[in-house]
Parts: structure tokens; C-alpha cells; sequence
């Protein structure tokens, strides 16, 4: 059995949405801004993407949501859009985010720093959740832009972007959203959720990697930050990649489609490997479980380094990781763990487990088994962990570190 439950990271294109694409490589394949019949054959298609993707967010006919080649370039544009616009261009100096928000944020505010701009970030509680009143506190006239991720890519943890929205609306503050590991997953009512930006990207919800998009509420003002050719209203330029933006609409209807339903079954999965692993002594999971993504754990297990972790589950046939795709090389403590109070040696135990809605009961279940002997294992080869007295079971927590 081969098991993946490293959905954080990227999805198994649904083959429904492979179905959609396909007409669109080899029959359907002209310029969409081309004015003759191969050109305009992608047209009802194109529309129907669109029409999809803001049915699934309850985006207002007003707003704006252009396609991007991915999420880390929705969020590049934001940000650097916002520093050209308000901060070169205008009399504002400073923006918020969070120290939990993934590289493609917390890179692009390091560069901006080194263009004078003054970044703070914001740290988050010991459930990883990132505080509207802490983002209040830090508000001031000179703040262009708050950007604070809607869920978090290594522990599931939902932030509250209802309030934060309320409290930026309230001091005419611009409000980004990345909620790449949020749409799909949870619901997202843009109507109901005051935020001027939202990033997104195909691959989080079985749609092909390769395709984001940035939601621009109201359709107001953002410099590009490709220009070229006046593709999409002259806010993104490049030839539209059609069938990948027919996978996102294909993939974003079929994800949202019955997410309440969708979201029980998995989560139902999730807590019951969630238990099962917490039966393990000393292992804890990262956040309050009801607001958590349903699909996510981010567990713990004292005496474990979770690369050795990695290699023992692969060896299984089971994909998982120690936290960000993007961070995975590095072998650094999870920087979220560290971020939320772990501290270096148990930041770097993390593993996190992230369900689909293909994950079947089997799987659970081999997982389970394999997982615990696996903890065995290693935990008989660990010199820490032998230095350390032996803990009864049953002193497992889920929530926070302390
Ligand atoms: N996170 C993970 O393992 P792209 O691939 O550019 O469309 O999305 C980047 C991105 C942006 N924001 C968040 C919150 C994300 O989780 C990701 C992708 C993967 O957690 C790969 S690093």
C-alpha cells in the first residue's frame, strides 16, 4: 500500500478535472486573444472558470479575481504592488504580517526591508493563531498593508480574518489574505469576510500546479507586477494559460461543491488518526482541533527527529513531512514550532500529517500501525530519549506547548 498525506503540500490532480483540461492542450488550443474561431473556441470555457471560481468564494460581481502561474506570485504581487503604491508612491512606510506566514510573504518582506520598508511580524499564541487584538496594538497611520495568512500550511490553525478584517476596515488599512491553505478546504465567503486581497492556488485542491489567482476586492487599483501584453485588463500579463485556469474552475466547484460534508468525512479520519497516534507517550499535536483545518496534524514526538521520522514512514511507502514542502531540505527546527514556544530540540520532532478527500479508511489504518512501530523504532536508537525517564501513556495533550 502507498499512502499520501502530504496534501498541504501539493494534491493528486482529480481526474475529473484532468477530463476538463484535456480539450484545451491539442483541439482547443488558440490564443484565447486571438479574434479567429481557435482563438475565440476557448472563450465559453475561460468564462465558465471564472463564473466557477466566484461562485465557490461568493466573490461580488464588482471585484477582481485575476489568474496568476501560482500563489507565491499572487502574494509577490500584493506585497510589492502595495510598497509601489502606498509606500514609493504615497506617505505610508510600514507593514504587518506574521513570523508564521509562508516564505513567499516572509521573503518578500525581508526584501522590502532592505528597501527601507519597516516590516513588523507579528508572533502568534501558543495555539499558533495569530491575534486580532496583537494586530490592532501594532496598527498605526503610517501602516500601507496587513498580510496574515487565512490557515496556516503547517499546522491547519485558522486564523480570525473576520475580525482582522473588521479591525482593518475600521483604520482604512489594506488587508491581504494568503488563503492558500483555507479555499478548498474551508469555507471562504468573500461577501461575509471584509479582506481586499485573497491568494490561492489550483494545486492545494486537486487542480493542476501552475495556477493561482489573486482576488482584488472592489477591482481597485494594484500596479501590476507583470506587464506586457494587457492580458486580463491589462492586470497580469501573459497569454492566458487556458487549460490550467479550466482545471482551477473545474477543481475549485468540485472542492467546494459539498465542503461541509466533505470536510465531516475527513475530518472523521483525521481525529481518528489524530487519537490513535496521541495514544503514543509523550506526543502532543499542535491546536485546538475545532479550529483546525480538518485535513492537518502537526504532531510532536519527544525523541523522535522527524527526518529520521520521514525516512522510516517513506520506507513504509508513506509521504508526509516535517512541515513546509519548501522548507523540507534544510533540516532547520520548524521554524512554527519554534515560533509558537517549542523549544529547539522538540521543534525539531514535528511531523505533519495532511488528509485528503481521497484518503480512504485503509490508509488510516495502515498508517496507524505503521506509525506506531516506527515510533518504536526509533525511540530504541535515541539517545535522548533513553536519557530521559520514562513517561506513562495517557499524558498526551492536544493544544499548545508550554
Ligand atoms: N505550501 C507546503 O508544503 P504556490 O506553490 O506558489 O502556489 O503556493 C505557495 C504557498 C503559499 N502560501 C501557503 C500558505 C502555502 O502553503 C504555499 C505552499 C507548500 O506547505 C509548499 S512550500
Amino acid at each position: 500500500m502507498q499512502v499520501y498525506l502530504d496534501n498541504n503540500a501539493t494534491t493528486m490532480v482529480d481526474p475529473l478535472v484532468v477530463e476538463a483540461m484535456m480539450p484545451f492542450f491539442s483541439e482547443a488550443y488558440g490564443n484565447p486573444n486571438s479574434l479567429h474561431k481557435f482563438g475565440t473556441a476557448s472563450h465559453p470555457a475561460l468564462t465558465r472558470a471564472i463564473d466557477q471560481v466566484y461562485k465557490a468564494l461568493n466573490a461580488n460581481d464588482n471585484d477582481d479575481i485575476v489568474f496568476t502561474s501560482c500563489a507565491t506570485e499572487s502574494n509577490n504581487w500584493v506585497l510589492k504592488s502595495v510598497f509601489s503604491d502606498y509606500i514609493v508612491n504615497g506617505d505610508k512606510d510600514h507593514i504587518i504580517t506574521s513570523e508564521v506566514e509562508h516564505p513567499s510573504v516572509l521573503s518578500t518582506c525581508k526584501w522590502l526591508e532592505e528597501e527601507g520598508v519597516k516590516v513588523t511580524y507579528l508572533p502568534v499564541n501558543d495555539q499558533g493563531i495569530v491575534e486580532a487584538h496583537t494586530v490592532k496594538s501594532f496598527i498605526t497611520d503610517k501602516t500601507a498593508l496587513v498580510s496574515i495568512m487565512w490557515a496556516s500550511n503547517e499546522t491547519g490553525m485558522i486564523n480570525p480574518i473576520q475580525e482582522i478584517g473588521e479591525i482593518c476596515k475600521e483604520k482604512g488599512v489594506l488587508f491581504h489574505s494568503d488563503a492558500v491553505q483555507a479555499v478548498g478546504k474551508i469555507p471562504v465567503d468573500l461577501q461575509a469576510t471584509y479582506v481586499d486581497f485573497v491568494s490561492f492556488s489550483a494545486h492545494k485542491f486537486h487542480g493542476p500546479k501552475g495556477v493561482g489567482a489573486l482576488f482584488i476586492r472592489d477591482s481597485q487599483a494594484l500596479t501590476p507586477l507583470l506587464h506586457g501584453g494587457e492580458h486580463m485588463g491589462g492586470r497580469r500579463s501573459g497569454t492566458l494559460n487556458v487549460p490550467y485556469i479550466v482545471g482551477m474552475g473545474k477543481a475549485i466547484e468540485l472542492a467546494t461543491a459539498n465542503i461541509l460534508d466533505t470536510m465531516a468525512k475527513i475530518r472523521t479520519k483525521r481525529d481518528h488518526l489524530e487519537d490513535e497516534l496521541l495514544k503514543l507517550s509523550d506526543t502532543f499535536t499542535v491546536g485546538d482541533r475545532t479550529n483546525r483545518t480538518p485535513n492537518t496534524i502537526l504532531i510532536s514526538i519527544k525523541g523522535v527527529e522527524g527526518e529520521g521520522m520521514l525516512w522510516d514512514l517513506n520506507n513504509g511507502q508513506i509521504g508526509a513531512s516535517t512541515g513546509s514542502a519548501c522548507a523540507s531540505e534544510d533540516l532547520e527546527a520548524n521554524t512554527v514550532m519554534l515560533a509558537i514556544g517549542a523549544d529547539n530540540e522538540l521543534a525539531h520532532t514535528g511531523i505533519r500529517l495532511s488528509l485528503s478527500r481521497f484518503t480512504t479508511d485503509e490508509e488510516i489504518e495502515y498508517t496507524i500501525k505503521h506509525f506506531k512501530e516506527a515510533v518504536a523504532r526509533l525511540r530504541a536508537i535515541s539517545s535522548s530519549f533513553a536519557k530521559q525517564q520514562p513517561t506513562k501513556g495517557g499524558e498526551a495533550t492536544e493544544c499548545s506547548i508550554h
